[in-house]
């Protein structure tokens, strides 16, 4: 494994021994013993932090221009509906694989937190919810927080039949945060949320809800402050709460002001039952290809292009023929493939 080549070469040499005082060598070789652990240690962590994506080799995707015309301009048409209640931008994500709620959208627009970084410095206070039989629940923020999103996302995160919605709630004083509301007892409340990241002005974008590691459930997986360096996070939703399963540095799925949240893409690209995550680097002109395999979450491939992704990212194909279609800044459109 490179992790124990790298570490091993970052090991001090022995100092040399004086026989003639072993009592200050026993001293001296356990404090240096301890100063090595605490090395190692920062080594390893410093080893996880980025990724590992320059100890382990990549698989390398070939980039090929598409013609763009033939195209919608923003890659992946939208298909969603319009949502009622002047959120500028906002779309109404509707479920109809069965489950207890319909449809979900955000409305009461407030101009509370001037972030503005998805286009305008109108966020919404209110989560909405349709139920099966056509009643509309909804869920207030208080006004120290805002939906600083365009849509929320509907899945049945544990497979217990009920759906759960999953939003990006901002504070206005601690910046974002993943949280995750549904219905109990015919009432609709929050029900696990990430930590706010801890600073105003810091935000989040879900890159998407699958599942990755294989299981009955589905994971959130979101970057991190997409436009100054993001982390990818994976979440579980467990017990009512969120807990965190896989970390990688390195991406954005996101250009600040624009309305476009999808630079992502879902499938399972090397056919082991996991869903796996395209995302962009974090000056978003590689694709990168993620996913959880034997030995947890790793970055497997990757493609550079020639500018940067900025718009929807479709999946096309299958199995060997799997591809991802990006659009980039500069008009141009690739097709990226093993
Ligand atoms: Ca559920
Ligand atoms: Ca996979």
């Amino acid at each position: 494994m490179g992790q124990t080549k790298r570490a091993k070469r970052a090991i001090p040499k022995p100092i040399d021994s004086d026989p003639s005082n072993l009592d200050t060598i026993d001293l001296m070789t356990h404090s240096i013993s301890k100063r090595k652990t605490l090395r190692l240690v920062a080594l390893a962590f410093a080893f996880l932090l980025t990724g590992a994506t320059s100890a382990f080799a990549q698989d390398v995707w070939t980039a090929a221009p598409l013609d763009a015309a033939s195209r919608p301009a923003e890659v992946v048409a939208e298909t969603r509906q319009s949502a009622p209640g002047g959120i500028p931008h906002g779309l109404v994500e509707t479920h109809d694989g069965g489950g207890d709620i319909t449809a979900a959208w955000y409305e009461a627009p407030t101009d509370t937190y001037r972030h503005g970084i998805l286009g305008d410095a109108i966020e919404a206070s209110t989560l909405l919810v349709e139920l099966p039989a056509g009643a509309v629940l909804s869920f207030r923020l208080p006004v120290t927080e805002v939906f600083e999103d365009l849509y929320p996302r509907l899945a049945d995160l544990d497979a217990d039949g009920k759906l759960e919605v999953v939003t990006i709630r901002s504070s206005i004083s601690l910046g974002a945060s993943v949280t995750v509301y549904g219905l109990r007892d015919g009432i609709l409340m929050q029900l696990a949320s990430t930590a706010f990241i801890g600073r105003p002005n810091r935000w989040l974008n879900i890159a998407g809800i699958a599942r990755f590691r294989g299981t009955s459930r589905q994971e959130i997986a979101y970057v991190e402050t997409p436009h100054i360096g993001g982390t990818l996070y994976f979440y579980e939703f467990v017990n009512e709460g969120l807990e965190r399963v896989g970390t990688l540095r390195g991406f954005s799925n996101h250009e600040i002001g624009s309305t476009e949240l999808r630079l992502s893409a879902v499938a399972d690209i090397n056919g082991n039952g996991r869903m796996d995550l395209a995302v962009p680097s974090a000056n978003r002109r590689t694709l990168r290809i993620v996913g959880f395999g034997p030995g947890g979450l790793t970055s497997f491939a990757s493609s550079d292009l020639p500018s940067r992704i900025d718009k929807a990212i479709a999946v096309e194909g299958f199995g060997k023929n799997l591809r991802f279609v990006v659009g980039l800044e500069n008009g141009d459109v690739y097709e990226i493939r093993r």
